[in-house]
């Protein structure tokens, strides 16, 4: 019993004495071992890697063409981009893409909050792959300053399509005005077509003018409603009516059918009185159930069938044409307008001319013609 502890101490003064002559100071060197180099080769390769996420514009259209998302990607970050360095890559990468852009088919869809666009783009999107094509989906949202696009949240809401490899998701190109946010998603269709996408799918939220933006870079336009109780035509924006290719009453399951039946011959009766279309087309008017999955094959043919009358009349080149014109007008008006008042000069003497004005010391037509003068001779 006694010889225990003491072989414990005994073991204790060992370990001690095993330890001491190992023990060295943190500054000691240790001879035999290879100092590293400065740059490890573990942080060389790190660095390659970094350096080969900013890819070249060439790697990037390569990449588009070879029908790369990633690269697709990227490519749309540019062009998003408020950098002016970004501005000329983006520019040339969309020139780059360009000659391998225009082979699709653009379809708009508007409605208001809670009719059910994002539900729709899933399902319809989803029809789409199943039938063999390639959809990007995208949004011009005027709001997606501040919500950073609502189609963002709407990624995980397209939980099918998101995974489907034959789709693209882009979030709403945010920021600044709606002629910027435009211009960035008309861009952006022209990547996703080089990539291979024959159908781009751009939503928009059913308020304000971006209706009209979308209108003018789609070639058909298709409008979701729901029924709803009493006067189905109320509230309705004549100008939205009058844009649409097709309006689509969603929702027609369970109780609703009746409803949206009854909607869509209020519907159909409505569009009887808008003037001809200069497409020949005439506006249709179908009832699907984006929830239940049906009548979506029933809008694709819609579709289908205004795309082959309007390629056999030429409207669809003819269209395409205009909106190109049209787009470089507005970015022009867009572009003399915002340089004229950011000025520095112009911006002082708009505030000295709007006092002269308000105190009648000056027409309003002699101060503007005085700030165009002034603007013009120092330019
Ligand atoms: N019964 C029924 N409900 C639907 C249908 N489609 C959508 N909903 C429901 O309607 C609600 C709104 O649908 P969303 O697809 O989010 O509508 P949204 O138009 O994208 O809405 P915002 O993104 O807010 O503009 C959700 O609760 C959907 O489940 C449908 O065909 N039938
Ligand atoms: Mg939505």
């Amino acid at each position: 019993m006694f010889y225990i502890p003491t072989f414990f101490v005994f073991l204790h003064k060992a370990k001690f004495l095993l330890k001491t002559p190992n023990k060295k100071s943190a500054l000691s060197e240790i001879h035999g071992v290879e100092q590293p180099e400065t740059l490890s080769s573990v942080v060389a390769s790190q660095i390659q890697q970094f350096r080969r996420k900013q890819p070249s514009a060439e790697e990037l259209i390569a990449g588009i063409l070879k029908g790369d998302k990633t690269a697709l990607s990227r490519a749309i970050t540019l062009v998003e981009s408020t950098n002016p360095e970004h501005l000329a890559k983006a520019n040339e990468v969309i020139k780059g893409c360009l000659p391998h852009a225009n082979n699709s088919v653009r379809i708009g869809i508007t409605g208001v909050p809670g009719v059910g666009k994002s539900t729709f783009i899933e399902a319809f999107g989803k029809y789409l792959t199943s039938i063999g094509k390639k959809v990007a989906v995208l949004a011009v949202d005027p709001s997606s300053s501040i919500s950073h696009g609502s189609i963002l949240g709407d990624k995980t809401r397209m939980e099918e399509l998101v995974k489907d490899e034959n789709a693209y998701i882009r979030p709403s190109a945010s920021g600044d005005t709606l002629g910027g946010v435009a211009r960035k998603t008309r861009e952006t269709i022209i990547l996703c077509e080089a990539c291979g996408f024959d159908t781009i799918i751009i939503e928009t939220v059913g308020v304000g003018q971006s209706e009209t933006a979308v209108h003018s870079m789609v070639d058909f336009f298709l409008l979701l409603k729901i029924s709803g109780a009493g006067d189905e035509l109320q509230g309705i924006k004549r100008g939205i009516m009058e844009m649409a290719d097709t309006i689509v009453i969603n929702k027609a399951d369970g109780d609703n059918i009746a409803k949206a039946k009854l909607a869509k011959t209020e519907f159909n009766r409505a569009l009887h009185l808008f003037p001809a279309k200069s497409s020949g087309w005439i506006p249709k008017v179908t009832t699907c159930s984006a929830y239940e999955q049906t009548g979506i094959d029933a809008i694709w043919d819609i579709i289908s069938e205004y795309f082959e009358l309007v390629k056999s009349n030429h409207y669809f080149e003819e269209k395409r044409q205009n909106q190109n014109q049209f787009w470089m007008m507005e970015t022009i008006n867009e572009q003399l307008k915002s340089h004229f008042y950011n000025h520095p000069n112009i911006m002082q003497l708009l505030e000295e001319n709007k006092k002269a004005v308000q105190n009648n010391e000056i027409s309003p037509f002699a101060a503007a013609m005085s700030l165009l003068e002034q603007y013009f001779n120092k330019e």
